[in-house]
């Protein structure tokens, strides 16, 4: 191809054009030597306005990937990470952890060292970091978390693996991919008629779909029959429109509705049919049950051997979970959405009299279990605590009463996390996040994530104070602060890690860690985490006095509402 006539430009510019055609509307970056070609780029691009990605950079690498993480959950789209080499993909495989068991599309690129030693190219090693950081198997550092890795290997189909990239992210189930890329790739320089462009149109995702029609009556048909059908789910409210559809079907067929560690809000939290957040007792009893992902704890969640269970899922045959061995009478791969509407529709078609009446006096029982629980709540609620230990329940509430039911809550508040699920309850869809994964420290970077994507909503991060550490805090109060995202995060400082405490008791639960009340899990006792957010000039307060919550709580919210992210430190009930 005699292209000699033809402008030609970098493979950073068509990576840049490339990332354009994939629909990214943000970067969240965190730069190396690694990215002098694409910050070139960047420039040239910014100097003859055409249109890029716009680039948010954050200090730490847990801050970007997690607000790459909320934007897509805000969005339904993931966006790119640009990170450094090995050392930043290291960073950030603890966020890719958690995007990945949360099925979060997300694009990780970084660069690769340089792999000319001399001059030989543009771009060759020209300094220490180059001859150090270049590992043998730099993908294998997030290989367990990727559905899929690339070296560009030239840059003339920067925009083809960029495409591969996208459409691999957003197939069904969703998640994090990784792409690599060496300096003097970069620097290549291509005509414009040498390089392809892969349209959305013709390159798309692979979306989940529907389940067969005799599945749905085998389900169906079950259900007609259960006396005591009961639901688990934790992610099916990923798609808004499932909220609403779910209650229907748990109304219509009077249904109990469970969310064990719910990522979204699956189920109005005011629906007649919402069964709390523990699936224990009703375990238990099912004769029915539709479940998802990690639906209880089988070691003192038992379930009852003859519970006949569909299995219905996005992700049903959980291919990087080594061991998942939860039962399914039927499996049924899909988008729950398409699966469980058609399966109202199938119950409907069905239902007689009997069964209706038979649905309507379940609800009433679980409205009035529901009506129980809540009490409970408030009974737990009402003790204020004492100074320095302040009842997190009865701060939770508090919240509660300050917020508006759209406004978001993060949850990652850990042994605290069923306080603010019991005592926040959220009831429109979107307005909670949980963690899906294990890496403590999501919620400061997601809540910025969501703030960028709706800049509209109030965000609000409850946090333990362990966690607190593990949201890089520095690094997302200066994000909030440069890009202008206020958010509210409460920490609940209950002098450490409850979860590790407790962890050791429930495996020697009278051993000498008990004994010697030596648990390894108390952290430094002066810490001042309102001065954090002074530091970076956010707000921040320190609340000991439970008489003193209601006020700080709102002036927070006036803070954040002003366009000032706001840090809550609660001394709440000690470990
Ligand atoms: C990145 C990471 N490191 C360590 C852990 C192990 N871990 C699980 S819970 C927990 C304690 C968290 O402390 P805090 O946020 O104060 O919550 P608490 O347990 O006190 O409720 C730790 C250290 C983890 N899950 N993720
Ligand atoms: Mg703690």
């Amino acid at each position: 191809m005699d292209s000699s006539n033809e402008a030609r430009h970098s493979a950073a510019h068509y990576f840049l054009e490339g990332l354009n055609e994939i629909g990214f509307d943000y970067l969240f970056c965190n730069f190396g030597t690694d990215h002098a070609p694409l910050i070139e780029a960047m420039a040239a691009f910014k100097h003859a306005d055409r249109p890029a990605p716009l680039t948010i950079l954050c200090p730490h690498e847990n801050t970007a990937v997690h607000m790459a993480a909320g934007y897509a959950i805000a969005t339904g789209r993931g966006q790119g990470v640009m990170v450094h080499v090995d050392a930043g993909t290291a960073n950030s495989a603890m966020a890719l952890h958690n995007l990945c068991r949360a099925r979060i599309p997300v694009l990780l690129m970084a660069g690769k060292a340089p792999f000319t030693t001399r001059g030989e190219l543009l771009g060759t090693r020209d300094t220490y970091v180059h001859f150090v950081q270049e590992p043998f198997d730099q993908a294998s550092v997030v290989r367990p978390y990727t559905k899929w890795e690339y070296n560009l290997p030239s840059g003339v189909i920067a925009k083809e693996a960029l495409r591969r990239a996208h459409t691999v992210m957003q197939s069904d189930p969703r998640g994090p991919v990784y792409l690599t890329f060496p300096r003097e790739t970069l620097t290549e320089l291509w005509s414009e008629g040498q390089i392809r462009s892969y349209p959305a149109e013709r390159f798309g995702p692979v979306a989940a779909g529907a389940a067969d029609a005799a599945s749905i009556d085998a389900i169906a048909t079950k259900l007609l029959a259960a006396e005591r059908p009961l639901l688990i789910s934790s992610y099916a409210g990923r798609n808004h429109a499932t909220v609403p559809l779910l209650d229907e079907l748990a109304r219509f067929a009077g249904i109990r509705v469970v969310e064990f560690n719910p990522l979204y809000v699956n189920l109005p939290h005011d629906s007649p049919c919402h069964g709390g957040f523990m699936p224990a007792k009703a375990l238990a009893e099912a004769d029915v049950g539709l479940h998802v992902d990690v639906p209880w704890i089988p070691s003192d969640m038992p379930d009852n051997p003859l519970t006949w269970w569909a299995h219905i899922d996005v992700d049903a045959e959980k291919r990087n979970f080594p061991m998942w061995t939860f039962p399914g009478n039927l499996r049924l791969p899909g988008d729950s959405h398409l699966i469980l509407a058609d399966l109202l529709a199938a119950l409907k078609a069905k239902a007689d009299s009997g069964f209706k009446a038979r649905a309507a006096e379940r609800v009433k029982r679980l409205a009035e279990e529901g009506k129980a629980r809540r009490e409970q709540a408030a009974k737990a609620a009402a003790a204020p605590g004492a100074v320095g230990q302040i009842n997190p329940h009865y701060l939770c509430a508090a919240l509660a009463k300050a917020l508006k039911p759209s406004d978001i809550v993060l949850n990652e508040a850990i042994r605290n996390g069923p306080v603010v699920a019991q005592q926040l309850p959220r009831t429109e869809p979107g307005t909670l996040v949980g963690l899906a994964g294990g890496g403590l420290g999501f919620s400061g970077g997601m809540a910025l994530g969501l703030k960028l994507a709706m800049p509209e909503r109030t965000i609000v991060q409850i946090v333990g104070d362990g966690t607190f550490y593990f949201s890089n805090p520095q690094s997302t109060l200066a994000v909030s602060g440069h890009y202008k995202l206020p958010v509210l995060t409460v920490v609940l400082d209950n002098s450490g890690w409850a979860a590790v405490k407790e962890a050791t008791l429930r495996v020697y639960p009278d051993g000498e860690a008990k004994a010697g009340d030596a648990f390894g899990a108390t952290l430094a006792p002066d810490m001042n985490f309102a001065m954090v957010a002074q530091a970076a000039g956010a707000h921040g307060e320190l609340v000991s006095d439970p008489a003193a919550v209601e006020d700080a709580i709102a002036r927070c919210l006036d803070a954040v509402r002003d366009g000032r992210s706001a840090v809550l430190h609660a001394k709440v009930t000690k470990l």
